[in-house]
């Protein structure tokens, strides 16, 4: 293992160089947005829109790696894309988020009951503390691009969030992001 400068384009979110990529698609979020006519009827007009994209750098044996995410701007009826949204698996792994441009919320539940919000906006570090479940939110209309660092260990449990939801809901009302309760949301 060597120390190494990695590139991090603020505007694109490119990781040079980097250890991996994927990207999500607006079809794999079906039943995940409440608005189910506005999802499929944006399916069937704009087709699979990427709706963001992850790459990382990890290096082998290291306790922590990181990356970029980049959130294309957009909404399903009111509700903003957004990440699936996740616990860590391992209960004492953390994060940050480094808001490099565009805007988004952050939103954050802890399994207590808690709920937070964290705006994102270059300049921004967001801190996640372990175990609470963070999603974010692009609310604004251009790209949203975050750098993420936690541990490798950390993993990623979906679970809980996909079947769920999160607590809060981010949506545009008269074309300004709100944060309100999810209605639909079963403790
Ligand atoms: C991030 C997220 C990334 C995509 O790297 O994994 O923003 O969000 P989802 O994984 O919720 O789809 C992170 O929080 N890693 O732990
Ligand atoms: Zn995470």
């Amino acid at each position: 293992m060597l120390p190494e400068g990695v590139a991090i384009d603020p505007l694109t979110g490119a990781v040079t160089p980097n250890t991996g990529e994927y990207t999500k698609r607006l079809s794999e979020f079906r039943g995940i947005y409440r608005d189910q006519k506005a999802f499929d009827a944006l399916l069937g007009m704009a087709g699979d829109l990427v709706t963001y994209r992850v790459v990382e750098y990890r290096a082998e044996n290291s306790d922590i790696f990181f990356g970029t995410t980049t959130m294309m701007p957009g909404r399903v009826g009111d509700e903003y894309f957004m990440t699936r949204g996740h616990y860590h698996a391992r209960r004492d792994r953390g994060e940050i988020y480094y808001t490099q441009s565009g805007e988004g919320m952050l939103v954050l539940q802890s399994r207590d009951g808690q709920t937070r919000e964290v705006a994102m906006k270059p300049g921004i570090c967001a801190f996640i503390p372990p175990d609470w479940a963070h999603r974010s939110v692009n609310t604004g209309k251009t790209p949203l691009v975050f750098t993420w660092c936690c541990g490798q260990d950390a993993g990623h449990d979906y679970d809980e969030i996909a079947a769920k939801g999160m607590r809060t809901l981010v949506i545009a009302e008269n074309e300004v992001s709100v944060c309100i309760p999810n209605p639909k949301y079963v403790t």
